[in-house]
């Protein structure tokens, strides 16, 4: 791959801003910055590492287009591993793109998204892994997210690979060894590498575990607020979220659409979706929106199973009692603040063992604050095992670690059935490859400019 070319882009956000910083990498860097940047004293001696206050020129030196600070670091102490140049100039996209113009004139290419983190990449600067953290940073919507996104740009994830490598790079050698000098098949003896194997395998499986509980905080949870129509599921929305984002009648049928929101407990983004209540429906929009509940139903990590205290139960609170039996629900009985038509103990032969009944009214917000507890524990259920901080928060990982542990598997399962060392051999190559992917020690080209790609400009 060739990247002998200087590039250039906005690091900051597009909008205005007290300042906007645009990043230059390449080996062209400096001589283009010269090009363009007047210092105020008159004399710049770039030093590395070092601020300087002056102008962005037009190249006859006529025009002045900002005033900025600029600073120059030499390679490989830099971001990417080239020299980088990075202008700290005002914050407002004509500006920017002024700036930008100047510089593409003076020899600069625009760089396509995520071309810095791929040469940081490329010059060993951080593992794939670790571009990937700084990508999982800037995205994070809850600071546990982000937190996770910095313990793996710190190399929490990259050391447990490394871990799990010399562990199967030790355990292919005892293998290889057997390979080598064993001439005749029938006298080979497989070394006893059952404890190695078996310690990967663990370490791997607490690993994948820890995906479940850090996409809780990544992606967060979906919640679908159930039940017939008027129990107050609209009403629970809006005061689960304060706003106003569903419409609240008297008359049963109103919500059609999914409505949904999304409210941060304790660093869980919690995606709230209320739902058209659900009994025989009146009309064709009704259906509709009946049927997009049952459909959204698969998507939802656990339910609200919502009933109106306030008037009797009736044949719809049990079928979608019934039907939600097999999910992980909470059941919330509203409009405790109106006079009861049954007690709590009525329904709790509807229930599966083990699920207990709030008491709310969505109305005055009592019982709202043990609700909001309890989809926190729901959520936090699967707690992560001890991986010594490293957790997998990344569907890309996820899946080369279980391709690499189900190698592994296998590799097990021949060494148990006495199959040839050659054959184990090929399934511990095979499990290291997946390995190597997660950092990108050994990945192609084509899955690179993937992951790269989805980045955002500038980064
Ligand atoms: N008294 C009382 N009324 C409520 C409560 N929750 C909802 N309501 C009323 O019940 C009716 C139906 O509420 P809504 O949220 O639209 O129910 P949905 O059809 O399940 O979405 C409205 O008139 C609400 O004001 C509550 O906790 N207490
Ligand atoms: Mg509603």
């Amino acid at each position: 791959m060739l990247r002998q070319d200087t590039i250039a882009a906005a690091a900051t956000a597009f909008g205005m801003s007290g300042i906007g910083i645009i990043r230059i990498s390449g080996p062209e860097s400096l001589s283009i910055a010269r090009r363009i940047f007047k210092p105020a004293n008159g004399k710049c001696a770039w030093k590395s590492h070092h601020l300087y206050h002056g102008d962005i020129v037009s190249a006859d030196g006529k025009t002045v287009f900002d005033e900025v600070l600029i600073s120059f670091m030499r390679k490989p102490r830099s971001f990417t591993g080239e020299d980088v140049v990075e202008i700290n100039c005002h914050g407002n996209p004509l500006i920017i793109e002024t700036i930008l113009t100047q510089l593409q004139e003076s020899g600069c290419r625009l760089a396509r998204p995520g071309e810095f983190s791929e040469r940081a990449f490329l010059n060993n600067r951080l593992d794939l892994s670790q571009a990937e953290a700084l990508a999982a940073m800037i995205y994070a919507k809850s600071a546990k997210a982000y937190a996770m996104g910095l313990a793996q740009l710190k190399g929490a994830l990259s050391k447990e690979i490394d871990k799990l490598r010399l562990l199967l790079i030790d355990t292919l050698a005892l293998l290889e060894t057997s390979i080598d000098f064993t001439e005749d098949t029938s006298e080979e003896k497989i070394p006893e590498i059952l404890p190695q194997i078996n310690q990967m395998l663990e370490r791997m499986q607490s690993l994948l575990s820890s995906y479940s509980s850090a996409r809780v905080y990544t992606e967060g949870v979906n919640v679908i607020i159930t039940g017939k129509p008027n129990v107050g599921k609209s009403s629970l929305l809006n005061s689960l979220t304060g706003r106003k984002k569903a419409i609240v009648t008297e008359i049963p049928g109103t919500t059609r659409d999914l409505i949904s929101d999304t409210i941060n407990l304790v660093g869980i983004p919690v995606h709230l979706i209320d739902t058209a209540g659900i009994r025989e429906p009146q009309n064709i929009i009704e259906k509709e929106g009946i049927s997009l509940v049952w459909e959204s139903l698969v998507d939802a990590d656990f339910v609200i199973v919502m009933l109106d205290v306030s008037e009797p139960l009736t044949d719809e609170d049990k079928i979608i009692l019934e039907k939600n039996k097999s999910k992980e629900i909470i059941v919330a009985v509203n409009k405790i603040d109106l006079p009861r038509a049954w007690e709590t103990n009525a329904i709790e032969r509807l229930l599966p063992q083990g699920r207990d009944v709030l008491e709310i009214s969505a109305k005055t917000g009592a019982g709202l604050e043990e609700l909001k507890k309890k989809i926190v524990n729901l959520s936090t259920g699967s707690e992560t095992e001890n991986t010594g901080g490293a957790m997998i928060i990344n569907l890309r990982h996820k899946l080369a670690l279980e391709k690499s542990c189900k190698n592994i598997q296998k590799a097990k399962e021949d060494t148990l059935a006495g199959v040839s060392a050659e054959f184990v051999a090929f399934d511990l190559r095979e499990a290291l490859d997946r390995l190597d992917e997660i950092t990108g020690r050994k990945i192609s080209d084509e899955i690179l400019d993937k992951i790269f790609s989805s980045f955002c400009i500038g980064k």
